[in-house]
């Protein structure tokens, strides 16, 4: 799917790792709505909760768990009420599956929406068969005045926020699932590549250009290699592709690639590059079974040769010249757009300081030759 990233990039790499939000989140006032109650009965252990007198922020009742097997159905009641007056709000409970420290969109269990007072709720749930064995918590949240689906790092004016311990077995170990995070990336050794995975399980979500769980590669480029072609085409979800280098900075993006369905695919040059992280992630909240194949095109003896047409200089910051005639040329900007043909020969001098700094390609009349030219400013 489509979607605007506005700012989503400027998040790459600032997320938190190492603890749940706790500052500056849930309410600023102790009366009116509040949970009053809270039960749970687990594999073993169980949770009786009474809320009221209401505390300012986040409540730590993480002394208080349960232990809850991977598979297993669960019921949870929560009585989304009041310590005071009785007002509109809503509520929701997430539990931390994937024990990434983040209370993401995929692990919300149950929601709520009303006026106090109201019968207790109860939300049933599954563990997932996939989960990871571990001590992770769980959030219940109340928001009055807020609207669904909260924000569970929010904070507010009248409500309650309540953490609880869960600790999960029966699950998997998934020691070895390498690829998390930037900091434990798939090495990507050889090209030809291909790796199919789920990110399902075992994997979370570190980069927030979607809500999903995401997988990263690291590739370091060698000289001869000039570009990579990166494709998920055949996945069973709709996915996203991003390469960023080692600082960040963001390279190339995909969501849906031409004749690959809502899968991505994608194609950087390396020259001057470093190593790059490739991530896969998830349109949304979408996860599942992909295959990354990456190749390469390697820098080859034409490109060595110094009879290729040429433009320089290159990169320019106006006017470029050619190296030799190629007959009629067609000038486009990156995204396609047809800017103008141009009869060339050896004195034929481009100006293009009309255009916006960016690339551009300057491309003989039959598409045999194609010369790629950035304009900076
Ligand atoms: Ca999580
Ligand atoms: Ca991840
Ligand atoms: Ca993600
Ligand atoms: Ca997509």
């Amino acid at each position: 799917m489509i979607k605007l990233l506005l700012g989503a990039f400027l998040c790459y790499f600032s997320v938190a790792f190492s603890q749940y939000c706790t500052l500056n989140v849930g309410p600023t006032s102790t009366v009116d709505s509040n949970v009053e109650l809270v039960q749970i009965s687990g594999a073993s252990g169980n949770i009786n909760y009474t809320g009221c007198p209401g505390i300012v922020g986040v409540q730590d009742l993480t002394a208080l768990s349960v232990s809850l097997n991977a598979g297993g159905n669960y019921l949870l009641n929560v009585k989304f009420g009041t310590c005071g007056g009785n007002y509109a709000g809503v509520g929701e409970v997430w539990i931390d599956f994937d024990q990434n420290d983040n209370f993401d969109p995929y692990e919300s269990i149950g929601t709520w929406t009303g006026t106090p007072p109201v019968a207790t709720s109860s939300f049933n749930f599954v563990v997932p068969a996939t989960a990871q064995n571990g001590i992770t918590r769980m959030r219940i949240m109340q928001r009055e005045a807020g609207a669904l689906p909260l924000n569970p790092c929010g904070t507010y004016s009248w409500g309650s926020v309540m953490d609880f311990g869960i600790t999960i077995g029966n699950g998997i170990d998934c020691t070895g699932f390498v690829g998390d995070d930037q900091n434990d990336p798939i090495l990507v050794n050889n090209m030809p590549y291909v790796d199919a995975r789920d990110n399902s399980y075992c994997y979370s979500n570190n980069n927030y250009v979607y809500p999903s769980p995401d997988i990263y590669y690291k590739f370091d480029p060698n000289p001869l290699i000039h570009s990579v072609h990166a494709s998920l085409c055949g996945s069973s979800f709709d996915t996203f592709m991003s390469v960023v280098d080692m600082n960040g900075n963001v390279i190339a993006f995909n969501d849906d690639a031409t004749n690959c369905g809502s899968q991505s695919a994608l194609t950087f040059e390396t020259a001057g590059l470093g190593s790059v992280y490739i991530i896969v992630e998830g349109w949304g909240i979408e996860m599942g079974n992909y295959t990354l194949t990456l190749d390469a095109d390697y820098v080859g003896l034409e490109e060595n040769d110094l009879t290729r047409f040429r433009v320089f200089p290159n990169p320019t910051i106006g006017s470029i010249s050619l190296n030799k005639a190629i007959g009629t040329a067609r000038l486009y900007h990156v995204n396609g757009t047809f800017l103008g043909s141009y009869n060339t020969d050896h004195s034929l001098v481009l100006d293009l300081t009309p255009y916006q700094a960016g690339s551009y390609f300057l491309q003989s009349e039959d598409g045999s030759v194609t010369e790629k030219i950035s304009l900076v400013k």
